[in-house]
């Protein structure tokens, strides 16, 4: 038999020009001013987002893909697992290492792949490629929001739930702990998590990362200004920003930052507003926080999962932990 792709859309609200209106008044009118990082992520943006992952200097996605391919088989022995659900979308070599070891290990005839993204697109994209290839893989895509959606999510059995490339750390502690809290209600005993998180490191290793010498990085934060302008009608003129990425220690995260040039006005037509910029002016767009095994094992706790496995690389800088309910 060869492989099978099916796909289940959940409420989504799919207004992303109402989303975007509504984000970007409550961002601009706030202070500091900030943009919310999902908005990075248009074509172009998430181009960029994949050059930003071949870097030299950002060291994440390669560091997590060599832990996996050396723990891969040993996380899906302990879980024997016959359906791996990732959030957010896949299709990456990250993922196909843990079918890939589902497979070997013989726990289901027919792996179940349930890739859970907001993005019809990314799904579409991530079963052609992984069809393509497997064909003992069966796909069960799922369009949804993981603020509400996740426990909604159909099971076949045994279920190993993925999340990747430290995006968890694009929330605050509260967040985190309310996303962690979703993932730990889609568990049953003797199901498993498998999360990726940005280990703290120093910070010079850590800003590099977010200022790449080649301004790939710079380019990817400027372009939330050019989805604004597209989407909403504005007027920003994303050169006259400065790409600034810092390391906030008490808070223990990277925080991106586009600094004002110089004194401007924008207008935001769809919205109405008008917006100044004084020189110097930063706006907030990203938050990329970094853990230590303590600090994850604590986030973990409040949600009701406990550490089963915490995998890291030779250096310490990137970690692969699998919690279980
Ligand atoms: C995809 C959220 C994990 O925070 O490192 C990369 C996004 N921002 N460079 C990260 C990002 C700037 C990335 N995450």
């Amino acid at each position: 038999m060869s492989a099978t792709f099916d796909l289940t859309r959940i409420a989504v609200d799919t207004d992303y020009h109402g989303q975007m209106a509504a984000d970007v008044r409550a961002g601009l009118t706030a202070t500091p001013k900030a943009l919310p990082p999902k908005y990075f992520y248009d074509a172009a943006g998430s181009e960029l987002f994949v050059r930003i992952t071949q870097l030299e200097e950002y060291y994440q996605t390669r560091t997590e893909t060599a832990i996996l391919e050396q723990v891969a088989d040993a996380i899906v022995a302990d879980i024997a697992p016959v359906e791996l659900v990732e959030l957010g979308s896949g299709a990456s070599r990250k993922t196909r290492v843990l079918l890939e070891a589902m497979h070997r290990s013989g726990a289901a005839e027919r792996p179940r792949y349930v890739p859970f993204d907001v993005s019809e697109d990314a799904i579409v994209g991530a079963a052609e490629a992984l069809t393509g290839d497997y064909a003992w893989l069966d796909v069960h895509g799922i369009v949804g929001d993981f603020d509400h959606h996740l426990t909604d999510v159909p099971r076949s059995g045994r279920r190993l739930v993925a999340f990747l490339g430290s995006t968890i750390g694009n929330l605050d502690p509260d967040e985190q702990v309310a996303l962690l809290t979703q993932v730990r209600a889609m568990l049953d005993d003797g199901d498993g998590f498998v999360l990726g998180v940005d280990l703290v490191k120093d910070a010079t290793t850590l800003v590099r990362a977010y200022d790449d010498a080649e301004g790939v990085t710079a380019a990817f934060n400027r372009n939330v200004l050019h989805n604004v302008n597209a989407t909403l009608g504005a007027d920003f003129e994303p050169d006259d920003f400065d790409h600034v990425a810092r390391w906030n220690d008490a808070e223990s995260r990277i925080e991106m930052w586009l600094r004002a040039r110089r004194d401007m006005q924008v207008r935001v037509k769809d919205l109405d507003l008008d917006v100044e910029l004084v020189e110097g002016e930063e706006v907030h767009t990203e938050i990329s926080s970094k853990f230590t095994e303590p600090t994850i094992t604590d986030r973990l706790a409040t949600a009701g999962l406990r550490v089963a496995r915490f995998d890291t690389d030779p250096r310490g800088w990137f970690g692969v932990v699998t919690a279980v309910p």
